[in-house]
């Protein structure tokens, strides 16, 4: 022991001398390239040093957790060079590149190859590299841009003057966003590679997985990529399938980079830093987001893979569901004890034991007898329905007994077998084999349309939940297994679970319509998704919601996402921040982990805590396994159900607030969950901030993450703050430091940022009764005295209201002691009827003499002040009218 520990110092002294040389060596292999630096040459399992050398690399040990031992010299035998010179093209311009020399990494190395830029707009460049003699899969999601010159953009594609790098510069800066060594560029049959530098260490994305931070390690951190039905654990690749990055830069501009390829796939983060890129199929097609902003990131990647859906404001509401209530009585006892404790509760789900026999488009009339009479009576109270329905459809009832399979075989809907022809059979939660409907097939959405909308005579749904569409399959492949070839088994398996490409799904040479599984498979749950939506809004008439468990790429233009099949862990409490999050970075905004967790059996104080951070979650729904003990936030007791009840009440008071932020974010791709880093990027401290969030810019969540903690640590980025609960504003002392709130069991510590106006709502026990309410208006004001904010709304459900410009939007300003509310639309007319009744200023430094309302002076029993600074009117005027309130 001792002796290894003065080896290990010996490495570190030797380490430093050699980093105080300045120097790019290794001090443990002379003449190698520096550890940060190492690509890894061997990266499937089982690297030696024989193995290494015999492809021409080098070969040496580090104390350097994660870095590769079998790494690419610096006179690497591999990669591509320029052949010829640069031509233009309608967009930009292309160049042939030619292998370098015959040994190859994996077989089937293709060239020439082709590298091509496509100014598509002056902050969105596409590159990509292809074979120009021969289409490979491309992934079927268009994003095209009205192209731009050169001159216009403000990014610069070029090549180092050796011709021996790919760069792209940010203009304004001259910051190098991309930087690809030709050399250590791979392009065979199945598989591609690719290296780039990155500006600085704060990167962001890559999904699904559950990150264990925001801001990425790039101690060589490789996360793989490929859907899986997966709970989530460290390094596992998950549910669905997100190759999206975000970097800030050390001046604190910020760019986005999308590699659009839907194949299995993994990405190395190294501490150089750099990223290296590896695919098994396709091609590299690469989109790159000049920001500046985080946000401006965002609004970009969104212009161009579709912008999130707006949900209906139900959705917005408390949502409970369990796999397991086993009949209607126990979910009607369930439903009960909410109501009475009078927790706000908008929607229930049902899980897959509404079925019979977990059979899709059926009900269970024995266990769930009156089902279909129960829903209308949860309706008549407000509330809203959502079903789940699986993708595999059961091959083995008896003929004319089961139409979902009798249909979709006439139709020829399945995934087919390697042959093209037979359908792939699987095994799943229904009883018997099942087939695997193909949802890339237009007969298949024809087949899946006809089934909901009947459906929707039988169960009155108001959403469907889809989950299992990874496809999961509780078998390694189909029967009777995958066949042993190139396809099943490629060369290079990415760092994924089990380093199988069928493991509880389908072997990878099944067919779809839009081409073989291998290529397909990340795409299934995305597929399912917008005709989902589609159908849902044709059965209900409304505004669709579909909650999907694979995402890919897009697919927050028609669905939600959850975190999937989470633990009852104060792990998994925390980590979820980090999910809605990068979620938000997806372009999926509408997101939320299962509150007080899936798997296991919760306690009272992880679901307490988890009902406080849950009631902040834009999907805020709270779901439990089949077998684990009553988790509903009314199961616990007086004192449980009343701190849930308070908490809730304050989600839903904020309700229009939130709802703006989805307005916003539909319109124009804003994230509505953001980290500190997002909106205070120029402060460092703020880049590995992942225990606090924002909803939009102006309000703070900082939620008791640690068993047994009465008390929070919460940085107060440079900007006014105040308590939600008090108004009091946080001391300047405590800006751009941490300090520890209290949160005794009862509160989750929230504040309000000065500068912003934030819309609210009185409360009620659903969405239904609350959108009746008067409004308020909370105005924090900044060092200056001024705040500025917006409200929207409509109808809440109905279909394509912006479209059509049924809505109702209005901005607020408060500026030198002067509110003004301007009504910049005024569509919806379910706004006549509603009022606001109070307006509460924090943060004002005197208290006002007079008040006037529209000219007309107001008595001084309207209003209060309290020596914090914060100030209470009460008003009555219509929402629809324009008020000019001035503080004298
Ligand atoms: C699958 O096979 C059926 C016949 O069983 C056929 O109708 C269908 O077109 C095939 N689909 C694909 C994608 O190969
Ligand atoms: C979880 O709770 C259920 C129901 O209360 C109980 O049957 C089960 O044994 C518990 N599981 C564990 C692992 O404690
Ligand atoms: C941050 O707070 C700590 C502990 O309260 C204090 O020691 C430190 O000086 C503060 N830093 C700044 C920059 O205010
Ligand atoms: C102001 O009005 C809002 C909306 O009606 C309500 O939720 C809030 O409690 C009111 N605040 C005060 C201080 O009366
Ligand atoms: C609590 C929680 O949601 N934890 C993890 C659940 O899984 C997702 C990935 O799907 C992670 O991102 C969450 O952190």
């Amino acid at each position: 022991m001792a002796r290894m520990r003065s080896l290990c110092f010996l490495a570190i002294v030797l380490a430093a001398l050699g980093g105080c040389l300045g120097s790019s060596r290794d001090a443990q292999c002379p003449g190698a390239v520096a550890v940060k630096k190492r690509i890894d040459c061997h990266p499937q399992p089982g690297a030696s040093q024989e193995a290494c050398e015999a492809r021409g690399c080098t070969w040496c040990s580090t104390d350097v957790p994660n870095a590769p031992w079998c790494f690419f010299p610096e006179d690497s035998p591999y990669g591509y060079s320029r052949a010829g010179n640069i031509e233009k093209t309608d967009k930009g311009w292309r160049v042939t590149l030619n292998k370098r020399q015959s040994l190859s990494l994996f077989g089937n190395d293709i060239s020439p190859i082709v590298l091509e830029a496509e100014f598509q707009t002056k902050d969105r460049l596409r590159f990509r590299l292809y074979d120009p003699n021969k289409q490979r899969f491309e992934v079927p999601l268009k994003i095209e841009g009205p192209g731009v010159t050169a001159e216009e953009a403000n990014y610069e594609v070029e090549f180092s003057e050796d011709s021996t790098h790919f760069t792209v510069k940010r203009k304004s800066t001259g910051t190098v966003l991309w930087d690809s060594p030709l050399v250590d560029l791979f392009f065979s049959n199945q598989f591609l590679q690719i290296t780039t530098t990155v500006p600085s260490t704060s990167v962001y994305g890559f999904g699904e997985h559950e990150h264990p931070t925001f801001k990425h390690n790039m101690d060589f951190s490789t996360y793989g990529m490929y859907a899986r039905d997966q709970a989530p654990t460290s390094f596992a690749n998950l549910y669905g399938v997100h190759p999206f990055y975000m970097c800030v830069e050390p001046d604190s501009n910020a760019h986005g980079v999308l590699l659009l390829n839907s194949n299995a796939q993994d990405v190395t983060l190294s501490p150089n830093p750099s990223l290296t890129f590896r695919t098994i199929g396709g091609i590299f097609d690469f989109y790159l987001f000049l920001g500046p902003t985080p946000e401006n990131v965002i609004q970009q990647y969104t212009e161009a893979i579709g912008r999130p859906h707006m949900p209906a404001y139900w959705s917005l509401g408390f949502q409970l569901s369990r796999w397991g209530y086993g009949s209607l009585d126990v979910l009607k006892q369930t439903v009960d004890r909410m109501h009475r404790y009078d927790i706000p509760y908008d929607v229930q789900h049902l899980d897959i034991d509404y079925m019979e026999r977990r059979l899709d488009f059926t009900y269970d009339k024995v266990n769930f007898a009156g089902l279909p009479e129960y829903i209308q009576e949860l309706k008549k109270k407000g509330m809203h329905n959502i079903v789940i329905l699986d993708p595999f459809i059961t091959k083995d009832e008896e003929p004319g007994t089961y139409k979902p399979y009798d249909l979709g075989q006439e139709m020829g809907v399945w995934v087919n077998n390697s042959d093209g022809v037979t359908p792939a059979v699987g095994q799943a939660w229904p009883p018997g084999d099942s087939v695997f409907p193909d949802y890339t097939n237009p007969r298949t959405v024809e087949w899946w349309t006809q089934l909901c909308l009947e459906f929707k005579d039988v169960l009155d749904y108001d959403g469907i939940w889809i989950d299992m569409n990874e496809p999961s399959n509780f078998l390694r492949g189909q029967y009777p297994g995958c066949a042993d070839n190139e396809i099943n088994n490629p060369p290079y398996i990415p760092s994924i679970s089990d380093r199988s490409l069928s493991q509880k799904t389908l072997c990878p040479d099944s067919k779809t319509y839009l081409g073989e599984h291998y290529n397909t498979h990340s795409l299934f749950g995305w597929s399912q998704t917008e005709p989902t939506f589609n159908v849902v809004q044709q059965a209900t008439g409304k505004r669709a919601f579909v909650l999907s468990r694979s995402t890919f790429v897009g697919s927050g233009k028609h669905g939600a996402h959850w975190l999937g099949d989470n633990f009852s862990q104060w792990k998994d409490l925390r980590r979820s921040i980090i999910g809605i999050l990068e979620f938000n970075l997806f372009g999926i905004p509408y997101i939320g982990a299962d509150i007080c967790g899936f798997n296991y059996n919760t306690t009272y104080e992880l679901c307490l805590r988890w009902m406080q951070l849950g009631s902040f979650y834009p999907f805020s729904r709270n779901h439990n396994a089949e077998g684990n003990s009553e988790q509903d936030p009314a199961v616990f007791g007086d004192e449980f159900a009343r701190i849930s009840r308070a908490t809730l009440l304050i989600r839903y008071s904020l309700l229009p607030y939130l709802y703006t932020l989805f307005y916003e974010s539909h319109v124009h791709g804003n994230t509505v969950v953001r980290s500190l880093m997002h909106e205070f990027t120029s402060d460092q401290q703020t880049h590995g901030i992942d225990t606090a969030f924002l909803w939009g810019p102006a309000f703070m969540i900082a939620p008791v993450l640690d068993e047994g903690a009465r008390s929070v640590d919460v940085y107060f980025p440079d900007a006014e703050w105040f308590d939600y609960y008090t108004g009091l504003k946080v001391p300047s002392a405590w800006k751009k430091n941490y300090s520890t709130v209290s949160a005794p069991l009862s509160k989750i510590p929230l504040f309000i940022r000065g500068g912003y106006i934030l819309p609210e709502q009185a409360p009620a026990t659903t969405t239904t009764k609350s959108r009746l309410n008067p409004f308020g208006l909370i105005i924090a004001l900044d060092e200056q005295g001024e705040a500025s904010g917006s409200l929207f709304w409509d109808d809440g459900d109905s279909i394509d209201t912006i479209e059509n410009e049924n809505y109702f939007l209005a901005k607020y300003t408060f500026s030198k002691g002067n509110l003004k509310t301007e009504i910049l639309k005024n569509g919806y007319p379910g706004a006549d009827t509603l009022k606001y009744n109070n307006i509460t200023i924090l943060g004002l430094k005197l208290r006002p003499q007079a008040v006037t309302l529209n000219g007309r002076s107001i008595h001084g029993d309207a209003f209060s002040f309290e020596m914090s600074g914060k100030l209470t009117l009460r008003i009555s005027a219509p929402l629809t009218q324009e008020l000019n309130i001035k503080f004298y």
